[in-house]
């Protein structure tokens, strides 16, 4: 399944154990040159992490893909409210809960996501109406959930994608009921839950200084920190497309004055899709977005959180949302590593 696709870059001492391992069925993978990806990341002190489906917890060879390759995992589906509490009266624990034991077993950190949203909310919660009711639900949701991960969770997406294309607060169910106060209310409830937990904005189209979102963006966690709303970090999502390139002067400048507000910057969903069909050309385009981006999270005054939305084409949400597009992830649909997987461990050893 993992195999690199660069067989060039496995060292001649490294033949014997592949070999080795080739006979007893193992496949390795997520290594460069012996090492496991996750401890070069470990070593670099970088988050580098990718979100995970449900699934994957349960199956044993993409477990020991996961535990090899990253240092961080994020539910790509398991907390949002649907999944994790679909009425009312019935919490569906057991998906998020093998996640979280397999970020245990493998010593990995998690980020939580997400509670505040305008998508993937059950018929209960879209029927709200009151503020009162409404404030009351989306507590015991954020409750409920830091609760029963304290400790375990480490960073939480509470808010996502708040802001309107133009920039604007977008016109969601918790504008509606509660009004402009929703996101005091829920960055405070839960702080209020696990006040070691750190608590991020997420949002996508903010990671450029300069454009009508990204400025609204910052302006937006600015106002949330200077009237003392509990806000930790801001997440960019980095949904990118490789036909564009990445504008890395743009992306650098918005990190540094998020930083300058004193706060945490992680690239929270990182993915490159491209326009199909796949050509080299277009690969290496897009492998020189990852790769600079995780150049970019790296340095000292970088992101220092480079999550994958998915590493593998096979299980992507893309060619559903973005009908011509593809392809956008480091592991290619049979399982491959791209080429320029293998830049990810020497892009975390540089110095
Ligand atoms: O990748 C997720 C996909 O499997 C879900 O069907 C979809 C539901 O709306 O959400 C996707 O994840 C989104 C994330 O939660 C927030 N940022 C955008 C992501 C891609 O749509």
């Amino acid at each position: 399944m993992f195999e690199k696709s660069d067989e060039s870059i496995i060292q001649p001492a490294k033949a014997a154990t592949l070999i080795a391992a080739a006979v007893i069925g193992v496949t390795l993978s997520g290594c460069a040159a012996g090492e496991d990806l996750n401890k070069i990341a470990g070593k670099a002190g970088i988050d580098f992490g990718t979100a995970v489906q449900a699934g994957d917890a349960y199956d044993p060879k993409t477990r020991d893909y996961i535990g090899k390759t990253f240092t961080m995992l994020v539910p790509e589906n398991a907390m949002k409210w649907e999944n994790i509490h679909p009425t009312k009266a019935f919490w569906n624990w057991s998906d998020m809960d093998a996640i979280v034991a397999l970020a245990e077993e493998k010593g990995l950190d998690l980020r939580g996501h997400t509670f505040l949203w305008h998508q993937q909310n059950p018929p209960y919660v879209n029927a709200l109406k009151g503020r009162e009711e409404a404030v009351e639900l989306l507590t015991e949701q954020i409750n409920s959930v830091m609760t029963r991960y304290k400790g375990k969770i480490r960073e939480y997406d509470v808010a996502n994608e708040v802001l309107a294309d133009n920039g604007r607060m977008r016109d969601t169910l918790w504008l509606r009921t509660i009004g402009p106060d929703y996101l005091d209310i829920a960055f405070r409830a839960a702080r209020s839950a696990d006040p070691d937990a750190l608590l991020f904005l997420n949002d996508y189209s903010n990671e450029y200084a300069g454009t009508a979102k990204g400025d609204a963006f910052y302006r937006l966690a600015k106002e949330l920190k200077e009237r003392g709303v509990p806000l930790d970090g801001v997440g960019l999502q980095l949904h990118l497309m490789a036909e564009y390139g990445l504008n890395a002067d743009a992306l650098a400048r918005n990190v540094a004055r998020f930083r300058e507000l004193g706060l945490k910057v992680a690239f929270t969903e990182v993915d490159v899709r491209i326009k199909l069909p796949v050509t080299p050309e277009k690969e290496e385009a897009q492998g020189k977005i990852f790769t600079e981006l995780l150049r970019m999270a790296k340095t000292e005054s970088g992101a220092g959180t480079y999550m994958l939305w998915g590493w593998r084409d096979s299980r992507s949400w893309i060619p559903g949302t973005f009908p011509g597009y593809g392809s956008a992830h480091p592991v290619d649909a049979k399982g491959k590593e791209k080429a320029f997987f293998g830049e990810f461990a020497k892009i975390l050893k540089e110095r």
